[in-house]
């Protein structure tokens, strides 16, 4: 039951580190449920805790297609990667935009779920990705930094593919 407010990009908690979490709490429970109602609402696949600024080492993703498979990270540590994919990325603190980055194409990564119980996850594609992405939050990293390509507008994309597509042809009149 709360929305929280996503913080953007200039807004410098988004810069800070995150503190380990120490221990589960009513608080910490109800951010969590927040982050994911937050995440959902903005059609996002992850969002770390510092982006509804809280400096806190959460992190909650899904990357499944129907948006029912949550995954909460807390206090993760990459413990591996594999390979390399380039690909697309856009950041909920960052909207409208997105840019080309360069990642690991797999990830193993060790974290506490929200009941405190270690586990490890690995992902390929998108879920790794996407743990990259919100593990560098927690570092106060964004992936403006560390993009391989220029910072493109989505706007402007999606008219340029309409256009080639033929889809839209008075695109902007
Ligand atoms: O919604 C998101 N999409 C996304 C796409 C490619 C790589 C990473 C992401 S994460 C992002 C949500 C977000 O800002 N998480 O911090
Ligand atoms: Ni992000």
């Amino acid at each position: 039951m709360g929305l929280r407010t996503i913080r953007e990009l200039g807004d410098e908690i988004l810069r800070k580190k995150s503190k380990p979490v120490k221990e589960m709490t009513p608080r910490l429970s109800t951010l969590i449920d927040d982050m994911l109602e937050t995440m959902y609402s903005a059609e996002g696949v992850g969002l770390a805790a510092p982006q509804v600024g809280v400096l806190k080492r959460i992190v909650v993703m899904d990357v499944s297609e129907g948006r029912d498979q949550p995954i909460v990270m807390i206090n993760p540590e990459i413990l591996e990667t594999e390979g390399e994919q380039t690909g697309p990325e856009g950041c909920l603190s960052v909207p409208g935009k997105h840019a080309e980055v360069k990642r690991a194409q797999k990830v193993k990564v060790r974290a506490l779920g929200r009941d405190m119980n270690p586990y490890e996850l690995e992902g390929e594609d998108l879920l790794a990705r996407c743990i990259q992405h919100e593990t560098d939050h927690l570092e106060g990293v964004m992936y403006v930094d560390v993009r391989t390509g220029p910072l493109l507008d989505n706007a402007a994309e999606e008219e340029y593919e309409e256009e080639e597509d033929g889809t839209e042809e008075k695109a902007g009149s």
